[in-house]
């Protein structure tokens, strides 16, 4: 049995454990998170330690389930922990059980450096200001004597570099001149590059090119008001601002339709639990629709595991550029507080986010997510001609988004997961902030690799790429998954079968072993990829209950075979894979697809999905899966996405077919049904969007405008 099960037996919670939240799936509270730093500091006495993560080990699925829907014993709060001890190799890591106030588990791993924290980041800008020979190479750079306060540096792990391993933990510095506090120091880059040895504190190497390039005299290109003022600025409009800005407000005058019971949603036919932590940011759990009474299972997790962002420059050591921001940095880690009415607009209901701080305090980000409804266009609508088009039902939707936005040094990424009537699920990702930069010279080539964004900036080339994982429960524990592939006829035009030419169909493959799970779009066919439960057959259709996942913004990776980020992000290089689930020993497993701990691994060996896919030959249909989509998109900046991006959109769709016995809306009460006996009689029907019925919509020639 594993440990964790075992320990789901002992239910009761030890004197002076904190009081346990009410769902096991819940994140661990800022008591939680203080009781698990004592126990770990006990541990450590001897030892100055700093706290990298204290976070929720989910329990087993089996574990959950038991308890959810089995009336079994309520799984026990676990917590995991990393913390960066004062002259040890690597990290110490382990595991806390809460309930019972008792470290499990510790180790010292060596040969793996633990993610960068917040904490990490801003410690070394002091590191580098103050080495004598950065500020020698900012002032051959052309920087005056005695600036250095105005030097900044992006601080980025090293990726891998095979000159030092993994065996000190090292960041590399991306520096640049920031004119006054206020510029965006992304116009002046510098040419060279620290390595910053974060355990020592010290710089312990800089890269320098062959040709150097000095630090750009050109003025600063920045967003804020006070730089809109002085590009744009008139004596008639002295802000600089298109005066366009009427206000477009959403109203829900009886309040929102969505209920919360602590972490758990529901809205609409959906129910679900909202985790989040701090790598993967938000984790949707335990999914289901209730139409009509009847509970089925969907999802028992969605999340964005992983991203990476591989740059296109072939000079060194640009090639270190490939920020795989989740395992690396955390999109919990690097989220953002949000503010009502600005980064989303309505009736909002908030989540905190509770982190330890490098003292294994609790530091808490307010507002960390974002809960609300919009307005979700037509959800279906059907005249008759018959009539002049006055028989009609018109029925308008609305939709759920739950959304953070975290921002990775000088990105920002805005997750919107968005729920539809329909049962649709929709992740729509957008992309804003600002594109990492180089120096150029003035008039340098600086061919294909980047675009000269900028008088002496050069944006590289790069990809955003994530991976998506799935882990379904589509009307219970054994789904499958496969292709499904729009294709004509095989037979010839005037052919028996196919006499007139026209004839095609859907191609659908499910995927047998591991190996088949491993595709890619193929936009000739069309290709979309269903996971379904084929023991659950539709009534009509005689098809199984099927999620299709709909998705086109899908890059190949660009970067070969052999390089650095192929080994590093083995899941980059294809849109699927298709793992049978397994638990760790330790809780829920098959999380991490570059692996547990991804600063400075070289990508060699057996790790993350690499292990996963093994030889490829288990198999993975009517079991339990694990399915893994990489999507996003490539970027080749142009000027309109400098100094600041406009926001980027890109997205995907799990749509439900052959799960509802017909449309699953068809019970969201119309706007305006008016039959064609109710046209003949005069009689008004279903009307509850009319200017007479709702008030907060009119006629725009009737609005004064202001
Ligand atoms: N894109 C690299 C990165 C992410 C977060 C923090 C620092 C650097
Ligand atoms: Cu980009």
């Amino acid at each position: 049995m594993e440990r964790l099960a075992q320990l789901a037996l002992q239910t009761t919670a030890a004197v002076g454990a904190p009081p346990a939240p009410a769902h096991p799936l819940d994140p661990l509270s800022p008591q939680e998170i203080k009781s698990v730093s004592n126990i770990v500091r006990n541990n450590y006495k001897n030892k100055s330690i700093i706290f990298n993560t204290v976070t929720l080990r989910e329990p087993i699925k089996r574990a959950y389930y038991e308890w959810k829907e089995k009336n079994g014993p309520k799984p026990p709060r676990i917590a995991y922990f990393v913390i960066v001890a004062e002259g040890d190799e690597g990290v110490h890591e382990g595991l806390v059980d809460i309930s019972n106030q008792e470290l499990i588990e510790f180790k010292n791993t060596t040969g793996v450096q633990p993610i960068l924290t917040p904490y990490d980041l801003q410690k070394t800008e002091n590191i580098v200001r103050n080495d004598p020979e950065v500020i020698r190479q900012c002032e051959l750079s052309g920087l005056p004597k005695g600036q250095m306060d105005k030097i900044y540096c992006d601080a980025w792990t090293i990726g891998y570099d095979e000159r030092w391993g993994a065996g000190k933990r090292l960041q590399q510095a991306l520096m640049y001149y920031r004119s006054d506090e206020d510029d965006s120091h992304y116009s002046h880059p510098f040419d060279f590059c620290p390595i910053v040895d974060m355990n020592a504190g010290k710089v312990i190497s800089i890269d320098i090119p062959q040709v150097r390039r000095p630090l750009s005299k050109f003025k600063h290109s920045s967003f804020h008001p006070k730089h809109i003022q002085e590009k744009f600025g008139t004596k008639e409009n002295p802000s600089g601002y298109r005066d366009d800005n009427t206000i477009i407000n959403i109203t829900q005058p009886n309040g929102v339709s969505f209920k919360l019971d602590g972490n758990v949603m529901t809205w609409s036919n959906f129910k679900f639990h909202i985790g989040f932590n701090y790598r993967e940011g938000i984790v949707l759990s335990d999914m289901t629709w209730n139409g009509h009474g009847k509970p089925r299972s969907l999802f028992h997790r969605i999340s964005l595991c992983e991203m990476v962002v591989p740059y296109g420059s072939p000079d060194f050591p640009h090639q270190r550029k490939h920020a795989l921001d989740i395992g690396e940095y955390g999109a919990g880690n690097c989220t953002n507080p949000l503010a009502l009415g600005c980064d989303c607009k309505g009736v909002i209901h908030y989540m905190d986010a509770h982190f330890p701080d490098k003292d294994g305090e609790a530091t808490t980000v307010k507002n960390a997510v974002c809960i609300h409804e919009e307005d979700d266009g037509l959800l279906f609508k059907h005249s008759d001609f018959r009539d002049d088009f006055q028989t009609n039902v018109t029925t308008r939707g609305k939709k759920l988004i739950v959304s953070q936005i975290f921002t990775a040094a000088n990105y920002e990424y805005c997750l919107y997961w968005i729920f539809r009537q329909d049962g649709t699920i929709k992740l729509e990702v957008r992309l804003t902030g600002i594109l990492n930069t180089y120096i150029c010279g003035d008039n340098e080539d600086i061919g294909p690799w980047g675009t000269k964004v900028y008088p002496n900036v050069n944006a590289h080339n790069h990809q955003h790429l994530f991976s998506l994982r799935l882990h379904p429960r589509i009307d219970g524990d054994n789904n499958s998954a496969g292709t499904s592939d729009a294709r004509p006829s095989p037979f010839p035009t005037g052919s028996n079968e196919n006499m007139y030419g026209n004839a095609f169909y859907c191609d659908k493959q499910t995927f047998k072993t591991v190996k088949d799970g491993v595709t890619n779009l193929d936009g000739a066919t069309a290709r979309t990829w269903d996971i379904f439960n084929p023991n659950s057959i539709h009534p009509y259709s005689g098809k199984p209950a099927t999620y299709k996942l709909v998705s086109t913004f899908c890059s190949p990776l660009l970067a070969q075979e052999g390089s650095l980020v192929r080994k590093r992000a083995p899941w980059a290089a294809n849109h699927t894979q298709v793992i049978p689930y397994k638990d760790d020993q330790y809780g829920y497993g098959l999380l991490y697809p570059s692996g547990d701990h991804v600063a400075q691994w070289s990508g060699d060996g057996k790790r993350g999905m690499r292990e996963w896919i093994g030889d490829g030959k288990a198999s993975i249909d009517n079991t339990d899966i694990v399915f893994f989509h990489t999507f996003g998109i490539t970027h080749f900046p142009a000027p309109e996405d400098f100094p600041v991006m406009p926001t980027e959109i890109f997205d995907l769709q799990l749509r439900p077919r052959n799960i509802h016995l017909e449309n699953p809306v068809l019970d969201v009460r119309p706007s305006y049904a008016r039959t064609t006996k109710e046209v003949k009689a005069n009689a008004v029907g279903v009307d509850t969007c009319s200017l007479t019925v709702d008030k907060s919509s009119r006629l725009a020639t009737e609005c004064v405008q202001k």
